[in-house]
């Protein structure tokens, strides 16, 4: 059931303040003309309860947290990695498929980008900002500061399927096992796009049975969530779910143990873009034992260490 009345509002940054440009706003999509300097608004001061929002509900949503125009140049870059050109002069982790390189070619499939950081230097400067990792570490109550530990585009096409509920902290093999994922949108997160979704307090449920990859695109997107509901002896009919439904530039932060997930693009139309990072505290190290897939290669023999130039840094307090 969606009680979107329940929405946890929080609007941070109002009016906007435009970044930087020597252009005309109607040239602001222009990734050339624009100078670009800080993408993200300046943090402001009404923080102070979103710490315990986060760790009551296990999510906070933000009104605004890129500047405006930030996310239509976004949008602009993805399509120009996805046509292989990258300013950073490296592919990304993980590239979809040429079929699926059009986001605003109708179908079923999301495209999918892991670690975007590597290849364009805009989107860099969003994943690794400092205001950015300021912000989870204040929310998370992080004493050593916040790290980048993967970042991935979710872009919808139109009439692409929906993504099943799941909880991110699964996928991370670091201890402290803590995560939190800021989800920025690039577009506006109508009802019709299939905006992310979050399931109140279930940052809070038992580990159990979590799922897979594989299971992201499963028929029935409810499934895995629902199971780990009864498990905790929950009604699914009074599950509390809330999306996102921020215009572009806004996003939402969550615990990476709450099960969140999306419907599909209803529309024929437009692309559903947004941007996932996911932060680690500064101090975690690889956890002992066997690593996944994403994280093995990373790991130097004999140290749990992770590597700075791989998993940024981005605040130190
Ligand atoms: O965009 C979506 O629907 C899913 C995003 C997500 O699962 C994440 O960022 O952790």
């Amino acid at each position: 059931m969606l009680h979107s009345e329940h929405f946890t509002r929080t609007t941070l940054f109002s009016p906007s303040e435009p970044i930087e440009s020597t252009a005309t706003t109607s040239a602001l999509t222009s990734t050339s003309s624009l100078e670009w300097k800080e993408p993200l608004c300046p943090l402001p001061s009404n923080l102070a309860d979103l710490p315990t929002v986060l760790s009551t509900k296990g999510f906070v949503i933000l009104e605004q947290l890129l500047r405006s125009g930030v996310h239509e140049v976004l949008n602009e870059r993805l399509e120009a990695v996805l046509n292989g050109e990258y300013d950073l002069g490296r592919p990304p982790g993980k590239l979809p498929p040429a079929k699926l390189h059009d986001p605003w070619k109708p179908g079923k499939r999301t495209i999918q980008v892991v670690n975007i950081r590597y290849s364009d230097s805009k989107f860099r400067s969003v994943i690794c900002s400092e205001i950015l990792g300021k912000l989870v570490a204040d929310l998370a109550c992080w004493e050593s500061g916040a790290r980048v530990a993967s970042d991935q585009v979710w872009c919808k096409p139109p009439s692409s399927g929906a993504l099943s509920f799941h909880r991110d902290s699964a996928y991370f093999d670091f201890v402290p096992a803590d995560v939190v994922t800021v989800w920025i949108a690039f577009d506006d997160m109508i009802p019709e796009v299939g905006p992310l979704e979050y399931v109140e307090g279930s940052h809070k449920w038992g580990e159990g049975r979590v799922g897979s990859a594989n299971q992201f695109f499963d028929k029935d997107r409810t499934r895995l969530m629902h199971d780990a509901a009864m498990r905790e002896g929950l009604d699914v009919k009074q599950l509390r779910v809330h999306q996102v439904n921020v215009k572009a530039g806004g996003c939402g932060i969550h615990d990476g143990r709450t099960w969140h997930g999306s419907d599909r693009n209803k529309s024929n139309k437009i692309p559903r873009r947004g941007l996932g990072i996911h932060f680690v505290p500064a101090n975690a190290k690889f956890k002992n034992g066997e690593l996944g897939k994403m994280w093995a290669k990373f790991r130097k023999e004999g140290s749990n260490e992770l590597p700075d130039d791989e998993f940024p840094v981005t605040y130190r307090r």
